[in-house]
């Protein structure tokens, strides 16, 4: 090999040096750059970024460090069914995963890597997944050819020298390999090997397809090193919340994609809850494992958000929008002439004329979205004014309740606490959401997103229900169980509940319920909240008939429900926990 090394390869770990030598000669890329994490190397990049015309350098007076990507049109989203679980045996995938045989996948996907980095540089991305010095955190390499990729990883991850720290000469880190290839869509595989901790990403350049500390790493790896270590990688976004005595509480929770995990994490309690305060942990990700004190810790694994854009303004999310004014990278949102961005959604008017996300000319008068719906940034944590500053805790912090969430216009009330530990199982796995932009194909279609992870489980999903199961036994003081649902509709398709600030109303209850201050009314579901026992003073209009409303449960639309949940269970019937088969009795005889 001939290739030229820039930067310094700041490593002497022996399994480093030897497996990104076997890639290098794999990928044989023109130079092969080391990455370290630096300010410098972060300025070096973003200028050759913007030379080749990867970003466009925004207006650095309104968005000082701020820059501007768009990715090929037809790689803007999560594809599912180009992303693989490849386990000797298809059991271990299970029935909600696309399964292939490790070693037909590697030679496929060693076949379209064969030279794929000819005349580009090789970056190699060391991070670290978790706060430095946390027992739960972990190390991954990416090798990519993506500039892109090297930029974002640095925001979204502890990202350089700091990971080779923690390694040592470990040869225990994750190995991702990507290559942006030709960005043609049958080329692209998101191929995860849990059993040699390894993941290959090939044809896209689209954040959680290449992000690879992210869903592949963080999450679908992650699940399946959880299982064997015994503690719980999640969905998830992790907050916590202050009273006006200073007591703080933390609530883990897990919604689908673009459906609500930012936007809680980072709310902006209303007027009425005057000395509250909401603290972000995370907002996508939790590793969560029992800790000695028999409580269940939690960390964030990352240190950046890559979320949607569209819907963000100074009323939805204030934080967000606070957080993204500086040091962002923006994919796929709209440009306008002064080098500023827009979005559906975004305060004030529209611009009078700007970019699309496609490039193409846009007034208000066109008929198409400016901003792509899964448009995203990508923002370091640092930059939220509420970050907790737990979020860098190596312990992580203890969790007193655990809520999941979809998005349903029908159905499933606003709030209601599950009866005890497997029976929150069973309403976490038999979840149902309308799918988002977040991931390729049809949007607003109801399917099951068993605790948001059918992306993003590792492993047969009976095993993932077996293995929350079992962790149980750790845990002297588990966390409460909730099923929230922001997105009911009336009848006019007017959602019936206000969400995002007001969302504090529905948390209140629950830490009060946590805690054991509050009271609620037993239901074939579990336990609600009335008009009495959920604060809605200064909610303009909101009756306690309204709240019945919103809060209603329909005895057909329950027996739907019950149907559709077979639906998931028949397809896992192999592996389901026949726990979960009796709390469906259960629920069914309470009808
Ligand atoms: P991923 O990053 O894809 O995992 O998504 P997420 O769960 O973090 O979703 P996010 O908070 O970005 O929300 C996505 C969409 O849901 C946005 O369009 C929001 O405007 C909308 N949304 C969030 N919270 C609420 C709410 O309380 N009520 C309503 N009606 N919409 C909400
Ligand atoms: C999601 O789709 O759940 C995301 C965005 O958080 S991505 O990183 O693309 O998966
Ligand atoms: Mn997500």
């Amino acid at each position: 090999m001939t290739n030229k090394t820039l930067g310094q390869c700041n490593t002497s770990n022996r399994a480093v040096l030897n497996w990104v030598d076997q890639w290098t000669k794999v990928f044989q890329p023109e130079k092969v750059y080391w990455c370290d994490g630096s300010a410098a190397e972060k300025e070096a990049l973003t200028a050759e970024a913007v030379a080749r015309e990867i970003l466009v350098e925004l207006n650095q007076q309104k968005l000082p460090g701020c820059y501007y990507h768009r990715s090929h049109p037809s790689d803007v989203a999560r594809i599912e069914d180009r992303t693989f679980i490849c386990t000797e045996a298809q059991e271990d995938a299970g029935p909600t995963n696309n399964w292939r045989l490790p070693r037909e996948m590697r030679r496929t996907l060693i076949g379209l890597c064969q030279g794929a980095m000819a005349g580009r540089t090789l970056y190699v991305v060391p991070y670290l997944m978790g706060p430095p010095g946390s027992a739960l955190a972990k190390v991954g390499i990416e090798l990519t050819d993506s500039i892109y990729v090297v930029l974002s990883m640095r925001v979204m991850t502890r990202m350089g020298q700091i990971a080779y720290e923690q390694l040592g000469n470990d040869d225990d880190f994750n190995r991702g390999m990507h290559t942006m290839l030709d960005l043609n869509p049958e080329h692209r595989y998101i191929a995860h090997f849990p059993q040699r901790n390894e993941i290959i990403s090939t044809s896209s350049n689209y954040g959680g397809n290449v992000l690879l500390g992210k869903k592949c790493f963080a999450l679908r790896i992650g699940s399946w090193l959880a299982r064997q270590e015994g503690w719980l990688a999640e969905h998830m976004l992790i907050l916590g919340v202050e009273s006006p005595q200073g007591e703080k509480t933390y609530v883990a929770a897990a919604f689908p994609s673009a459906c609500g995990k930012t936007n809680f994490a980072m709310m902006v309690p209303p007027a009425r809850f005057r000395g509250w305060k909401v603290w972000t942990v995370g907002d996508d990700i939790a590793w969560m494992k029992p800790g000695p004190d028999g409580q269940l810790y939690a960390i964030n694994p990352e240190a950046g958000y890559f979320g949607v854009v569209p819907g963000t303004n100074s009323k939805s999310n204030p934080n967000a929008l606070a957080t993204i004014q500086r040091d962002t990278l923006y994919t796929n949102v709209a440009l306008t002439p002064d080098l500023d961005v827009w979005w559906e959604g975004k305060d004030g008017d529209p611009p009078k004329e700007c970019f699309d996300w496609l490039g193409r000319k846009w007034t208000p008068e066109s008929k198409e979205k400016a901003a792509h719906p899964n448009s995203r940034f990508a923002a370091p944590m640092v930059n939220n004014p509420v970050l907790a500053p737990e979020a860098n805790d190596p312990q992580g912090v203890p969790i007193s309740a655990i809520i999941f969430g979809g998005r349903r216009s029908d159905t499933m009330p606003l709030v209601f606490q599950a009866f005890n530990w497997i029976n929150g199982i069973y309403i976490g796995a038999t979840m149902g959401s309308e799918t988002t932009a977040a991931a390729a194909g049809a949007v607003g279609q109801i399917r099951r997103d068993p605790m948001a992870m059918l992306p993003f489980c590792g492993y047969n999903m009976g095993d993932y229900f077996r293995h929350w199961i079992s962790i149980r036994k750790a845990m002297k003081h588990p966390p409460r169980i909730f099923h929230v649902n922001w997105f009911r509709k009336d009848v006019d398709g007017k959602f019936l509940w206000p969400g995002f600030g007001e969302n504090m109303r529905v948390l209140q209850w629950i830490l009060d319920r946590c805690r054991g201050r509050a009271n609620g009314n037993e239901t074939p579901l579990g336990w609600v909240p009335d008009n009495t026992q959920m604060d809605l003073e200064g909610l303009d209009g909101y009756t306690p008939e309204r709240l019945a409303k919103v809060q209603a449960i329909k005895h057909d639309e329950w027996v739907r429900e019950l149907h559709l949940q077979d639906e998931l269970f028949m397809k896992l019937h192999g592996t389901l926990p026949k726990e979960l088969i009796f709390e469906r009795e259960l629920l069914a005889s309470r009808f």
